[in-house]
């Protein structure tokens, strides 16, 4: 079986965008692939986060992966800093990458851009793209699925793997992105020119995952559409694609059939038709979340049970990364 490996980080609350974009795709994969789908703790450390509230997330990540469909016994779910062998290898691609091109990473440029004058930058923020190499690269992963956003860190994965490969001997697998069409990129709801963020400060640009109903229906008649007034799909009306496009990625249809309905009709109506599509999608997965996160014990069997089956796989790799490289084995 080819494998999969993919995460989302829990530095904020899942949003609509990592669900269409990520999560969502990832559940059909289960059967085909043999999947590693994981809670990237430790990317979401970049930024300082609070550390009652990361506890939190991570188990209710573990929640929201499971409502949503992934089943801990096709697949292995798991946090990644209870796997220690993702920090290792990443120290050794470290030694592997160059400056330059982590220099070029458009998030690393994005989020350092973002912030204020004088605030220091992490060295993790810049190093983030090569802790996710190892990610990749330690499962010998065939394909990694991603919203579009993420697709350069994931040629940087191959790039490195292809450079330790030939520095040393054949190692690494040469992972490959899949981005899913309709939802590669769902963007902003205050600003349809920017991706939808779990760490914006304005809570009107996003849908959460556990967002209630009410909120829901709420940030979407706030959504910042155009003064054309008439459901079209083009870059014209960003914010109006945008909404389009959520519908598309959670029914599956094409945008024709979604401006074909709303023809002759106005964005209220559009944008209350959006949010119950929304909601239609997100309740069931909310109802099964509260239940799951009723016995954490339940949940804490499953992640480390994925931590032990995830070690498995990934020491092998690193010890043949020390292997390679020319470290002194202990035993
Ligand atoms: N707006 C989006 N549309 C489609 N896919 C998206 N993803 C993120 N935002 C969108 C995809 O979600 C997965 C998990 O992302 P992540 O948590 O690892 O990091 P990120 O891409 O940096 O996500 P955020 O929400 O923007 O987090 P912050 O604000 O903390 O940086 C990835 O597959 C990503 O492509």
């Amino acid at each position: 079986k080819k494998i999969v490996f993919s995460a989302i980080k829990p530095s904020g609350e899942i949003t609509l965008g990592n669900y269409l974009g990520a999560l969502k795709n990832w559940i059909g994969l289960q059967d085909e692939y043999e999947c590693f789908y994981c809670i990237a703790d430790l990317h979401a450390i970049t930024v300082r986060q609070e550390p009652k509230d990361l506890r939190r997330r991570v188990l209710e990540i573990l929640a929201i992966y499971i409502a949503a469909g992934l089943n801990h016994e096709k697949s292995t779910l798991f946090v990644q800093s209870h796997v220690p062998a993702h920090s290792e290898a990443s120290w050794l691609l470290t030694c592997t990458a160059n400056m330059g091109e982590l220099s070029r990473m458009t998030q690393y440029k994005d989020k350092t851009a973002k912030l204020k004058e004088n605030t220091s930058i992490s060295a993790g923020l810049f190093n983030y793209p090569v802790l996710m190499a190892a990610d990749i690269l330690i499962y010998n992963t065939n394909l990694v699925p991603v919203g579009v956003d993420q697709k350069q860190h994931v040629e940087l994965a191959r790039d490195i793997a292809q450079r330790f490969n030939s520095s040393y001997s054949d190692t690494f697998v040469l992972p490959e992105a899949k981005v899913s069409e309709s939802a590669a990129k769902i963007m902003d709801l205050q600003d349809p020119t920017k991706k939808m963020s779990k760490s914006d400060d304005n809570e009107n640009s996003y849908i959460l995952l556990l967002d209630p109903p009410a909120v829901i229906r709420r940030k979407i008649s706030r959504a910042v559409t155009d003064s054309v007034g008439v459901v079209n799909y083009t870059d014209e009306q960003p914010g109006v694609k945008n909404l389009i496009n959520i519908v598309c990625a959670i029914q599956g249809i094409k945008p024709e059939a979604v401006v074909a309905q709303f023809e002759g009709k106005g964005y209220k109506d559009f944008k209350e038709f959006v949010a119950e599509v929304i909601i239609g999608e997100l309740e069931p997965v909310q109802i099964k979340v509260k239940e799951l996160l009723e016995n954490k014990e339940a949940l804490a069997a499953i992640y480390r049970e994925g931590a032990q089956k995830a070690s498995r796989v990934a020491t092998r790799t690193l010890r043949k990364m020390q292997k390679k490289i020319g470290l002194l084995p202990l035993e």
